[in-house]
């Protein structure tokens, strides 16, 4: 028979534990790459998940105080500065590999993030869908705050024998509260596949504009792969009729393979500034890195910079997870002359990384770019060097 105080005592611990986990602070590594500073501890992890989700505090349906539901990952984030908070739109994975939104809030952005009490019951439409993940918000000029996903579901064409083909398409909630979400049709696109579909906050000649990732297959992408432009009368029956290329992959790049928008852009008085991940292959898989990019104010398809290589890579501990070797992020948030960003890593938990939009705008201007060929990396850095030893004999030390 199951010890009654062991009960009890179990139940004492996982309430502290979970409360210790909750109050740990959080600290910028110094001295950081002049571009943004990493925080030393994750601000999202499957621990953070509240302890109702996942145990039956009953003695007479659980004796042994067993964990029933399980979380495994938490990760991909959606981010929005609501009210006096950081609110992130958590991709929350169970055991049972299906993912769901649950909104975590933190009143300094760089620790104590706690999850609301539920998670988000999203609305059906008449498509079930199997599986939802990587909500990207925006808050609009139309007044409300939207939610594109990826929305996944069963291939129907799919053969015998065939359980794991699927498409993806994205999902559309809209709200003003971050309380109800209102859910609309699914958009429609001429392509097989679509993840990584963002809004963009404004209006374009009176229409919404969204950045797209078209491709032919759920894991590869064929023809399609980079990052897409099209516009749409509304979002209550999205439908992008042409797509037009914003971002290419390119051979022997960090998005050689393929690559996606990350959160929505952000307006500076220079230009859009976007923040997306590209992807290679490895004879170790799939690398996910982030890199940056520059669009027009008056036409935000058209990029106008493009530092060569990537902004942030998987570092020690990020590098290993669920699916290793990723850094993705869908989320960041603009707070005064700060820009927090929730990036995840090995599809397994979420960081912030803290910058400034004139380090970012700095970043974007005035890195060289990929000029794609060894030598040419190299003439930049040679150029650097000399401009270094110029400075050296003025008697300026620089190592
Ligand atoms: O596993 C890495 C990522 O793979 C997909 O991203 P993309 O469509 O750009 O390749 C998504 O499933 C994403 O959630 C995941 O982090």
């Amino acid at each position: 028979m199951p010890d009654k105080s062991n009960f009890a005592n179990r139940r004492q611990q996982l309430i502290e534990a979970h409360a210790k986990l909750l109050g740990i602070p959080n600290e910028r590594v110094e001295p950081g790459n002049g571009i943004f500073y990493r925080w030393t501890n994750p601000v999202v992890t499957p621990d953070h998940a509240p302890l109702q989700w996942r145990y039956d505090f009953c003695e007479e349906s659980n004796p042994f105080l067993m964990q029933r539901i399980g979380v495994n990952a938490t990760f991909n984030a959606g981010a929005i500065r609501f009210g006096d908070r950081f609110c992130l739109i958590v991709r929350v994975e169970g055991y049972d590999r299906k993912s769901f939104f649950a909104i975590a809030e933190s009143s300094n952005g760089v620790d104590h993030f706690k999850f609301r009490e539920l998670p988000i019951r999203l609305d059906q439409t008449e498509d079930p869908d199997t599986n939802v993940y990587d909500m990207r918000l925006t808050a609009h000029e139309d007044g409300y705050i939207y939610g594109l996903f990826c929305t996944e579901r069963k291939d129907k064409n799919a053969g015998p024998g065939d359980t794991w083909s699927a498409i993806a398409q994205c999902g559309i909630v809209r709200t003003k509260d971050l309380e109800s979400w209102e859910r609309l049709p699914d958009l429609q696109t001429g392509s097989q596949q679509q993840r990584n579909v963002v809004l963009h906050p404004e209006f374009i000649d009176g229409k919404y504009g969204l950045y797209t990732r078209p491709q032919d297959g759920f894991i590869e992408v064929g023809s399609g792969g980079g990052i897409g432009w099209g516009l749409c009368e509304s979002m209550e029956a999205a439908r992008v009729d042409s797509e037009t290329m914003v971002e290419d992959r390119k051979y022997h790049t960090i998005k050689e393979l393929k690559n996606g928008q990350g959160p929505a852009p952000l307006k500076t008085d220079h230009g859009w500034l976007h923040l997306a991940h590209g992807v290679r292959n490895t004879a170790a898989g799939l690398r996910y890195v982030l890199y940056m990019f520059m669009t027009s104010l008056e036409e935000p398809w058209r990029v106008i910079a493009e530092p060569g290589g990537y902004f942030m890579a998987p570092e020690n501990e990020e590098r290993i997870g669920d699916v290793s070797n990723v850094l993705f992020c869908n989320g960041w948030i603009r707070h005064g002359k700060e820009i927090f960003i929730y990036y995840a890593s090995s599809d397994t938990r979420t960081h912030v990384a803290t910058t400034t939009e004139d380090q970012l705008l700095d970043y974007v201007l005035n890195t060289p770019s990929d000029a794609l060929r060894s030598a040419a990396s190299v003439e930049s850095i040679l150029n650097l060097a000399a401009k270094n030893r110029r400075l050296e004999k003025q008697g300026m030390p620089n190592e």
